[in-house]
């Protein structure tokens, strides 16, 4: 069984990849879920739903393939500032899982079943069960990252990022349990600060990845000083974290025994092993299903030796 650690658009791809080929734990992160018009959205954990589910919508990189957007037209019109895009499909997850939720079942088990419902194999865990949100600190004032991203298109100089409500989030059972009896791990390439960074901040996540560092492998979201996709270089530069593959393997060096980055950066390669990171070089693009599986195929191989 492998784990992957997930969040972001850009990881699903890999997910899928790995998914194809191994029985997979997908470990999501639930930092970027936030609350809108009464209902608990929660974008990377749906993303990795959708994407497994074969109903992802690939020209976007999130939401339901052909959806419409009627409810989103209506809100408006009814004076609703209605900035975050959710689609009419895309509602009944939201919907249904806000009701199942407020009837006291658990974000696990509330994923669990649109998971068995979409007729996915691959096991989907929230990466708590508890609400922490992905905060950034602008010149415009604090925000939730979803407003920073889509309401205010990344423009305000950001200052910091924090996760709320971190100190008292807890990892799930099933999350520790499939980080300690996985055959190796895989953190996906996403954003180190806002799409794994609030799962690797979650009391228990770090201890019990660092417990596993040599089969532990992270996949380099950078190709040079340029992110695959997103802002990652703004959050990661205000972290003091160096936007660049040798800065995302320092990030991960107390819990990734290696990593893999793309062959264009080949020539950072010994200054990642002096980090004591172990480095793999392959292509890391992931355009086509085959693409994903390459890369997939590839991981397993090198986390194998
Ligand atoms: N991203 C956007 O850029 N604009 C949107 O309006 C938007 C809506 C949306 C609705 C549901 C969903 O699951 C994702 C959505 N996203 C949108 C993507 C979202 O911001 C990202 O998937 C993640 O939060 C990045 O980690």
């Amino acid at each position: 069984m492998i784990a992957i650690i997930a969040g972001g658009t850009g990881s699903v791809k890999l997910v899928r990849g790995l998914a194809r080929l191994q029985d997979a734990a997908v470990i999501a992160n639930v930092g970027d879920n936030i609350w809108l018009h009464g209902l608990y959205v929660c974008p990377d954990v749906d993303t990795v739903v959708y994407g497994l589910g074969g109903m992802l919508d690939e020209e976007r990189g999130w939401g339901v393939k052909g959806d419409t957007f009627s409810f989103l037209d209506q809100a408006k019109k009814s004076g609703v500032d209605a900035w975050f895009a959710l689609g009419d499909r895309d509602l009944a997850m939201h919907v249904l899982r806000t009701q199942m939720l407020a009837r006291g079942r658990t974000l696990t088990q509330v994923t669990a079943h649109f998971a068995k419902a979409y007729g996915i194999r691959s096991r989907i865990l929230p990466a708590s069960d508890d609400e922490t949100f992905t905060i950034i600190s602008t010149d415009a004032g604090d925000m939730h990252l979803q407003e920073f991203w889509v309401k205010n298109a990344c423009r305000p100089k950001v200052k910091g990022v924090r996760y709320s409500g971190i100190k008292s989030a807890r990892a799930t059972s099933q999350v520790l349990d499939a980080i300690k009896s996985a055959d190796r791990i895989v953190i996906a390439p996403g954003n180190p600060v806002s799409s794994i960074g609030p799962t690797l901040a979650i009391k228990g996540v770090k201890k019990a990845l660092a417990r596993r560092r040599k089969d532990v492998v992270a996949v380099s979201p950078l190709i040079g000083r340029q992110a695959v996709s997103g802002p990652a270089v703004k959050y990661m530069a205000t972290l003091g974290i160096e936007a660049s593959p040798a800065g995302v393997a320092e990030f991960y060096s107390d819990v990734a025994g290696s990593v893999v980055i793309d062959s264009r950066d080949a020539g950072t390669s010994a200054r990642i092993r002096r980090l004591g990171v172990e480095v793999h070089e392959t292509n890391i693009t992931m355009r086509t299903r085959s693409d994903e599986v390459r890369l997939g195929r590839y991981l397993l191989r090198k986390s194998a030796n």
